[in-house]
């Protein structure tokens, strides 16, 4: 390994590109690839937000945003049978056949969404591969920066799929034929954007995988901590209830005589929020959806859906189970018929520590104020974490606002990451192995 490392020259070298022009090219990305589905005016004062679901047409853009500049930094451009997107920087002499270290997130959004949920930790990457490229150093093994199709799981379930396919943890089929909510099919959309790759999802082992994302939540900022080391992910389960009643006249039916599907639904969030409070379990009814949703008509149907989360598995399931246990008297009193649909359930996964500590002494080295936590949302890596060893890198997200337009991390901050990052990669390059 020792003949194709860098020198403290070229180590430095890279580091002064990153705090100056690397900086700059990234908030510039940041910024253009934040007008990438932006709403035309916000319906109400404050900052206005964007929308790029999976596959969809504003997603198309940015995916071609982001391949255009990986060509324009001479990356060899990888699409895997799932829309996974990769730029390849090659290993120096000597190098080539290492597996590769990869750094990665996503450019899909939820609805309405902030800039940088994904797309820093995906621009972030490629700005430590444009470091590589400005100062004409390869790195001592093949560096990949990927984005992964559809992690924020919104128009198609489950969440963070290209990265679970990439895992091994969704058959690729399954995945294509998948229905998203507004009924198309998601291989049916990757070909129509033109990003049905040939690669087979999988097709390498990475050495480590790295991800730098904003926190999402509110425990760096209020106690000013810069760098979040991110131990691990905790649970995710997902389902979607659909509750069945009797469409009637609002106007002659009387109370005691209704079957009203609303009014189920209604009492489940009520049940499941006092759950959440007994429990400690983080629970969301985040969408609901009547049948036929008319002023004058007693709803028919309800869908909902119920996202759980908890760094304990155990109670996540005997959340779940209360909830479970509970929807027969609901059904009883209200004279409706229920039945639930699993959409995700996701253990919680423990980082490797061989990058957990790398992450920390880069840090450390940096010297910035850094706190080991739990990530409460979400992310590729803990799909990554399946196949190799991976961690995580946070920066503070103001008043832990996320998935809406208020999303914003100060420059000063989105500085720290990428310099937080190109650290660890540094370290990591240099490594001959990592402990998982
Ligand atoms: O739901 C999540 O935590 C992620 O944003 N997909
Ligand atoms: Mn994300
Ligand atoms: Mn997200």
């Amino acid at each position: 390994m020792r003949e194709c490392m860098m020198n403290e020259g070229e180590r430095k070298t890279l580091r002064a590109w990153m705090e100056g022009k690397g900086l700059r090219a990234l908030m510039a990305r940041i910024f253009e690839l934040g007008e990438t589905g932006m709403a035309e005016a916000a319906d109400a004062p404050g900052p206005r937000g964007r929308t790029r679901l999976a596959l969809d047409d504003a997603d198309a853009e940015a995916r071609d945003r982001l391949t255009t500049w990986m060509r324009g930094l001479d990356l060899e451009i990888r699409v895997d049978a799932i829309g996974n997107i990769f730029g390849v920087l090659p290993a120096a002499p000597g190098g080539e056949d290492r597996a590769p270290l990869m750094i990665g997130s996503h450019i899909d959004t939820v609805g309405n969404a902030g800039p940088l949920d994904g797309v820093y930790g995906v621009l972030a990457g490629l700005t430590v591969l444009h470091a590589f490229r400005a100062v004409g150093v390869l790195p001592p093994r093949p560096l990949i920066v990927t984005a992964f199709t559809n992690e924020e799981g919104v128009r198609y379930q489950p969440d963070m799929m290209g990265s679970l396919v990439y895992a091994g943890g969704c058959p690729l089929e399954k995945a294509l034929d998948t229905r998203g909510m507004d009924g198309s099919r998601l291989g049916d959309e990757l070909e129509r954007i033109g990003y049905a790759g040939t690669v087979p999802p999988g097709h390498v082992t990475p050495f480590a995988y790295l991800e730098l994302h904003v926190e999402q939540g509110p425990a760096l900022d209020h106690d000013k901590v810069q760098i979040g080391v991110v131990t691990g992910v905790q649970g995710i389960c997902w389902r979607e209830v659909t509750v069945q009643g009797a469409a009637n006249h609002a106007g002659t039916t009387p109370t005691a005589l209704r079957h009203d599907a609303g009014l189920a639904a209604a009492r489940a969030n009520v049940f499941l929020r006092e759950l959440a409070a007994r429990s400690g379990v983080l629970v969301t009814v985040g969408s609901v959806r009547f049948e036929p949703g008319l002023i004058n008509v007693i709803p028919s149907k309800a869908v909902f859906t119920v996202d759980m989360r908890d760094p304990d598995a155990d109670r996540v399931s005997a959340a779940n189970a209360e909830f479970a246990a509970w929807l027969p008297h609901l059904e009883q009193e209200e004279g409706v018929r229920i039945s639930t649909r699993s959409l995700v359930d996701f253990a919680p996964v423990a980082f490797a520590p061989g990058v957990i500590d790398r992450v920390e002494a880069a840090a450390q080295r940096l010297g910035f104020s850094r706190r080991r936590m739990v990530s409460g949302a979400g992310h590729d890596a803990q799909m990554m974490a399946r196949i190799c060893p991976a961690g995580m890198i946070f920066v503070p997200s103001r008043a832990g606002l996320s998935h809406c337009p208020q999303e914003f991390t100060g420059p000063q901050d989105l500085k720290r990451g990428a310099q937080v990052l190109l650290e660890t990669v540094l370290d990591l390059l240099e490594a001959q192995s990592v402990s998982s």
